[in-house]
């Protein structure tokens, strides 16, 4: 594989998910740093070269970049046991990798930024708001996982893979986003099988 770098902060959940991926592939991965809190992914540099969109994580491959960070895994994984091989399989992965995308990581990851980073007296007003539906499809999105998982031990086909991935990396740090996660029995189980996968790095 080309020479690869993630543009990244340690803070984000999607960084890490890079990370894992990578990790479990035995793959070397130069580390770039940005502060998102300093809005170091905004400067008109990393926009003109790195990401339009203003954020991270972004895989750069030689000379090219994958923004989106399930783009980022699926790209590093393709060809390996990370991914289904079966079709329909691996379009269940992707079922996975969309749903945390729309239903999971607005909800779950965003609550940890707002409370454990930005602070909840410094919420804006829309914020503010927004905590009450935020929380309530966080909890959805938790049930319907826990739901899944109380009959299964991974997300698809029963063997770890992207799908766990994607769905791990916010799930273990939702307490900082005040989730408890004791409510969630089957999470927490895999959530244990997860960690304890050879080649499982945790989030720094
Ligand atoms: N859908 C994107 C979300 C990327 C994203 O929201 N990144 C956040 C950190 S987790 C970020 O860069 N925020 C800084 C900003 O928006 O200025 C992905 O999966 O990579």
């Amino acid at each position: 594989m080309e020479g690869l770098v993630l543009h990244e902060d340690p803070k984000s959940g999607n960084c890490y998910k890079v990370r894992l991926t990578a990790a479990h592939l035995r793959l070397p991965l130069e580390r770039r740093f940005y502060d998102i809190m300093k809005g170091e992914t905004r400067t008109p540099e990393f926009l003109a070269t790195v990401n339009a969109n203003g954020r991270i994580p972004v895989l750069q491959v030689g000379g090219r970049f994958i923004p989106e960070s399930n783009a980022a895994c699926h790209y590093l994984a393709a060809g390996s046991d990370l991914i289904p091989e079966d079709p329909f399989d691996h379009a269940d992965m992707l079922r996975w990798m969309f749903w945390e995308q729309y239903n999971h990581e607005p909800n779950v990851a965003t609550l940890r930024f707002w409370l454990a980073y930005i602070g909840e007296d410094d919420l804006s007003e829309t914020q503010r708001l927004l905590l009450p539906s935020k929380r309530e499809a966080g909890e959805a999105a938790l049930g319907l996982m826990d739901g899944h998982l109380a009959e299964r031990s991974f997300f698809v086909a029963d063997r770890f893979g992207l799908a766990d991935i994607a769905l791990y990396a916010y799930t273990h740090v939702a307490y900082m986003g005040g989730f408890d996660l004791a409510a969630y029995p089957a999470i927490t189980g895999w959530m244990d099988r997860v960690a304890s996968v050879p080649g499982h790095i945790v989030m720094d």
